[in-house]
Order: structure tokens, then C-alpha cells, then sequence
């Protein structure tokens, strides 16, 4: 069984959003042949979007599954779900819980329901800073190193936690 190593980001900012965090760590090391190989540091940030939101706590779980891409997405909806998200429409609205699939191996996916890498991550912090701490050494698959998109954003409005 080919196990390949994915890249998830997770962020809250609704309803004790440090505890929302924390139990995602686990219900991903529970998803159907998947484990959690490292997690970031937790990460506190200034909402991106609409700024009558709560702050977000935002981190990166790497994990090791022989799930495909698809099967993941679906399997991280479903804690999504779990967590009580309601989806109210607003772009960049708060959420307790979401989990975005940031990385898959160094494969690109261009399907109408899952792009990856996940469109917002190298220009957000929130995702560059944490995936950074847990990823030194990360190429995303054209081939540009990680390090080069962390060493040109703002690192303003986030603080790491523990
Ligand atoms: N989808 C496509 N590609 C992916 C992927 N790589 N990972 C599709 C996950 N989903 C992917 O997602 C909408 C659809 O995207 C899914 O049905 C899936 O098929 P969603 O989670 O329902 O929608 P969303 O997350 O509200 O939309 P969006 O635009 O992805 O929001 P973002 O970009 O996730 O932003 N500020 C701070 N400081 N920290 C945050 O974490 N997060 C957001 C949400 C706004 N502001 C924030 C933060
Ligand atoms: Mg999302």
C-alpha cells in the first residue's frame, strides 16, 4: 500500500476555537488508513476577510494515508461536518472548523471540487508560517521551495501560541 505524505490546513475561529483545533489533531489521526505524522505549534492570526470576525487559531497537520486525494477531501468534510461547520455563505466567514488540503504529495489536482496545492497558500500566513515550522525543506510541485514564499510575506498579525 503506497502511503503519501499530505499536508492539511486547519483553522478556527468560532465556539472555544483552541479546542476545535486540538480535536482536529486527533480526528485526523483517526481517518480510515491515515496517521498524523507532526503538527505544527498552534497559531493565533487577525481574520482574513470580513473583520467583524473573531481571530482564528490556525495550524498544519502533516499526515502519512493511502487514501486518494478525493477520499481525503471527503473523509476531512466529514469531521468538518463533525465539528457542527455550517455553511452560511459569506466568503471568508468564521467557522468552527475548517480543514483545507494543502499539499498531496508533489502532485498538482485541478478537479472542479479539490485544487492542490489549495489556492490561498502561498500568499497566506496563517499557512506559510506553520507549514514552514513542521516543513523546512517543502517544494510544492512546480518545483519552488516553500522558503521562498515564507521569506516574502507579511508576517504581521499572527503569534504563535505554544
Ligand atoms: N476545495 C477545492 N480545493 C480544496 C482543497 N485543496 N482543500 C473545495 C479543501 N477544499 C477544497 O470549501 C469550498 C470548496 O472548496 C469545498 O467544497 C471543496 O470541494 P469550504 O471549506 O466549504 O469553503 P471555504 O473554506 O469557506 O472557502 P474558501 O474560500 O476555501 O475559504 P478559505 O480560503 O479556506 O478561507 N483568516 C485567518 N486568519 N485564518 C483562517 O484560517 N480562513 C478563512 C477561510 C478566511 N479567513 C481566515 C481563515
Ligand atoms: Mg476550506
Amino acid at each position: 500500500m503506497t502511503e503519501i505524505n499530505a499536508f492539511i490546513g486547519v483553522g478556527s475561529n468560532l465556539d472555544n476555537p483552541v479546542q476545535h483545533v486540538i480535536q482536529a489533531q486527533q480526528d485526523l489521526n483517526n481517518i480510515l488508513k491515515s496517521q498524523v505524522v507532526q503538527s505544527s505549534s498552534l497559531y493565533r492570526s487577525a481574520p482574513m476577510g470580513p473583520q467583524d470576525q473573531n481571530d482564528y487559531i490556525n495550524a498544519v497537520v502533516k499526515i502519512s494515508t493511502a487514501l486518494t486525494p478525493l477520499e481525503l477531501l471527503t473523509a476531512l468534510q466529514q469531521i468538518e461536518n463533525q465539528h457542527g461547520r455550517v455553511r452560511q455563505g459569506e466568503r471568508w466567514g468564521p467557522r468552527t472548523l475548517d480543514l483545507d488540503l494543502l499539499l498531496y504529495g508533489n502532485k498538482s489536482i485541478d478537479l472542479p471540487q479539490l485544487k492542490v496545492p489549495h489556492y490561498g497558500m502561498k500568499e497566506r500566513n496563517f499557512v506559510l508560517l506553520p507549514l514552514f515550522e513542521i516543513a523546512k525543506n517543502q517544494e510544492l510541485p512546480d518545483g519552488t521551495r516553500l522558503i521562498e514564499y515564507v521569506n516574502t510575506i507579511d508576517q504581521s498579525g499572527i503569534e504563535k501560541l505554544s
